[in-house]
């Protein structure tokens, strides 16, 4: 702070010279990153976007599917199976967001899980009607058998979560069972990877 005064002084160059150079130069620098970012995968814009862009600037143009079976904001970039993919545990389980209408439906209606993984799932209802999310054994879920994990009264906007290990050989689903809503098809499921 005390320093500050002297180098301008000193120079030649006065205030708005600087300026303009420190303001040029950043200007080509943004084109510079633009162009970079364009030219290295034009497809990549939406759905990569924000998530993507730190840990998949290596493989870029290696891995074209990691955007979009991550579809309808997950988070996870890599999905079971693929290279990269992180399994979720009891400590760590992986997230999956799910989203519970509008309508009586649920996205993704499909959802992909490593053998043995913990995954917690955050469920959000959109829309005014509220819905339940029952995770389990497949035949369980579609008896909406009692003790089968369950969150319940979902409001609008509102999430959520319920954690589940996928500890046995499946086959597993999940599904709405407030009244009428399994019947009107809320339901999904889930294909373990081993
Ligand atoms: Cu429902």
């Amino acid at each position: 702070m005390i320093t500050e005064p002297r180098t301008q002084r000193s120079l030649p160059i006065p205030g708005w010279a600087i300026l303009l150079v420190a303001v040029a130069a950043l200007v080509v620098a943004t084109a510079a990153l633009t162009a970079t970012l364009v030219a290295g995968n034009g497809s990549f814009g939406m759905m990569g976007g924000r998530p993507g862009s730190m840990m998949g600037g290596g493989s870029y143009g290696g891995n074209g599917s990691a955007g979009m079976t991550g579809g309808l904001g997950t988070g996870s970039a890599a999905q079971p199976g693929v290279s990269g993919f992180v399994a979720g545990t009891v400590a760590s389980p992986r997230v999956i967001r799910v989203y519970a209408g509008p309508g009586y439906a649920f996205s993704p209606s499909s959802i992909s899980v490593a053998r043995g993984e913990t995954v917690t799932f955050v469920v959000t209802t959109m829309g005014p009607t509220a819905h339940e999310f029952m995770v389990g054994p497949a035949d369980a879920v579609a008896a909406d058998a009692p003790g089968t994990p369950e969150v319940a009264d979902i409001g609008m906007m509102q999430a959520k979560s319920l954690t589940y290990t996928f500890d046995g050989p499946g086959p597993y689903a999940f599904a709405c069972h407030a009244t009428g809503h399994y019947e009107a098809g809320m339901r999904g499921t889930i294909v373990v990877v081993s």
